[in-house]
């Protein structure tokens, strides 16, 4: 199966060296520096995964059997209306945030798309470099809740890559799930600077994770998302595996970037409002990070 990277920064970078050192032919499609260092010396994953790789980084896009499609939340659209795709292309969102998916049907129409969460930690070094700091669950299914053989073959090929991953029949739920985990964690390691272990290691941050977890669940269960069971538990369990990782939005902070935080807090905010549920804590931890966004990196240094 020819799988192209759409987006290949830390994540996309990350799954496509693990799909290529199984023996699939992959193509991360990436920024410039980074498919230049790629092209000279090989990907270098370090941490849990440790390889040199020897795979194609292009600039420009290819047609694909699969796509991995790994671009953040607010390039959904742009980077859709760019992919090339034949009548059995199928594009799998493993983006943060909510309304990825529902943005490349838009583009590209409903059959090619389904939908993906991961909760790998993987950490952007520099060019040609990606470390691979947490190990989490990686759940893929279609929108309507179909279990095809495609899936099922996705899933396969992934797993027998050493990426563990499960199909689902509800994959809308678990985008919810991974939602609370991301709105936990990302935008208070973003605006403290701290690993995402940090975050249950301070009573402060943790009571604030708990609180901005717990107004997602509250506006995911009001828009009839069957959110049940112990979802704080589960974002402690994944800040607990992705101890070492800087989120992805801290990592964007610290590198001047743009973040994902309107798909993230934004979301719950802008929903909540929709249906009538208060969201302060997401609607503070919005702004804070939107303030970061507009002050740039600070003191023009690397955080
Ligand atoms: O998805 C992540 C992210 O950083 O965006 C987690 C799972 C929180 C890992 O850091």
């Amino acid at each position: 199966m020819k799988i192209v990277v759409m987006g290949a920064g830390a994540l996309g970078s990350l799954f496509g060296g693990i799909l290529a050192s199984s023996g699939e032919e992959v193509v991360l499609v990436g920024r410039e520096r980074h498919v230049d260092a790629i092209n000279k010396n090989g990907l270098k994953l370090s941490g849990l995964t440790d390889a040199v790789l020897d795979l194609k980084a292009s600039v420009h896009l290819e047609a694909a059997d699969l796509i991995l499609f790994t671009v953040k939340s607010y390039d959904t659209q742009e980077a859709a209306s760019k992919l090339i795709i034949n009548d059995d292309t199928i594009i799998l969102s493993l983006q943060n945030g909510l309304g990825n998916e529902e943005k490349i049907q838009e583009v590209v129409g409903d059959h090619h798309v389904i939908g993906g969460i991961t909760s790998h930690g993987a950490l952007f070094i520099e060019p040609g470099h990606i470390k691979h700091t947490g190990i989490g669950n990686t759940v893929i299914g279609e929108l309507d809740g179909a279990i095809t053989e495609r899936v099922l073959n996705i899933a396969k090929i992934l797993s027998e890559a050493g990426i563990k991953t499960d199909v689902t029949d509800v994959i809308k739920q678990k985008i919810w799930e991974k939602l609370v985990v991301n709105v936990g964690i990302n935008a208070l390691t973003a605006i403290t600077g701290v690993n995402n272990g940090k975050l249950l290691e301070i009573p402060a941050l943790r009571e604030l994770m708990h609180a901005a977890s717990r107004e997602a669940v509250e506006v995911g269960r009001k828009v009839g998302i069957d959110l049940d069971h112990d979802l704080i538990e589960e974002v402690e369990d994944v800040a607990r595996k992705t101890a070492a990782n800087r989120s992805s939005m801290l990592q964007d902070v610290s590198r001047g970037k743009r973040t994902e935080i309107d798909a993230i807090n934004g979301a719950v905010v802008k929903i909540g409002a929709e249906v009538g549920i208060e969201t302060p804590v997401n609607r503070i931890l919005t702004l804070l990070v939107k303030g970061i966004e507009e002050r740039g990196i600070f003191g023009g240094q690397k955080a």
